[in-house]
């Protein structure tokens, strides 16, 4: 389901995006083949999303920093169990962990799907800041002509039950004018 302009307060989130970021930093993790993803990515939560030549996972500490990620700004929170509830998904989602994935001009991720996590009756939340993107929806296989999803900042899209594990892929985010256009992308999860 999208949620059109669900998240109106887009300041707090983008605040809370940079204090994450302070205490982890972006990075471009690579891919279990070695290849580099094109999206920067950090999280926060009691867990954090990782992929390297052991493969994808989540893990409690930052490799990075070989500390804690940071926790979960209320912000984030409060917006990820409105969203679900919103979505259908009931007043309960208690996500503990946020991907936090950052494309710069030409970043875009293939198609995947989300499967690293052991709670598959959870949804996700996904929220768009900053620029926009396409969002490409596979469903049960990789293959096809995708459905085409334009996510604008402060649209929130929110999947589950049978789409959980759907394909999809987003392109890279739209530049204005001058060249800017960075969009921020938190994804959160109950992966544990
Ligand atoms: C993105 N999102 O929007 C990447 N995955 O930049 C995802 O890969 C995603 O938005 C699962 C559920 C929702 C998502
Ligand atoms: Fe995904």
């Amino acid at each position: 389901m999208l949620l059109h302009g669900f998240a109106a307060s887009t300041d707090d989130l983008n605040a809370a995006v940079e204090l994450v970021s302070a205490a982890a930093p972006f990075r471009h993790l690579k891919t279990p083949g070695g290849r580099p993803m094109s999206a920067a990515m950090t999280s926060c939560g009691a867990c954090g999303w990782y992929s390297d030549s052991s493969g994808y996972r989540y893990e409690p500490l930052d490799p990075l920093t070989g500390r804690p990620w940071p926790l979960m700004p209320d912000a984030f929170a409060v917006l990820a169990r409105r969203s679900a509830s919103a979505a259908g998904f009931g007043e309960f989602f208690a996500p503990d962990t946020c991907l936090v994935n950052r494309y710069e001009s030409g970043a875009r991720m293939g198609a995947h799907r989300d499967a690293d996590e052991r709670d598959f009756s959870q949804p996700i939340v996904s929220v768009t800041l900053g620029a926009a993107a396409t969002f490409l929806w596979y469903g049960t296989r990789r293959s096809g002509s995708p459905t085409r999803v334009r996510l604008e900042p402060g649209d929130v899209l929110v999947w589950g039950g049978a789409a959980r594990k759907g394909y999809h892929a987003v392109g890279s985010p739209e530049q204005d004018l001058f060249g800017a256009g960075v969009r921020i992308n938190l994804t959160f999860r109950k992966a544990l």
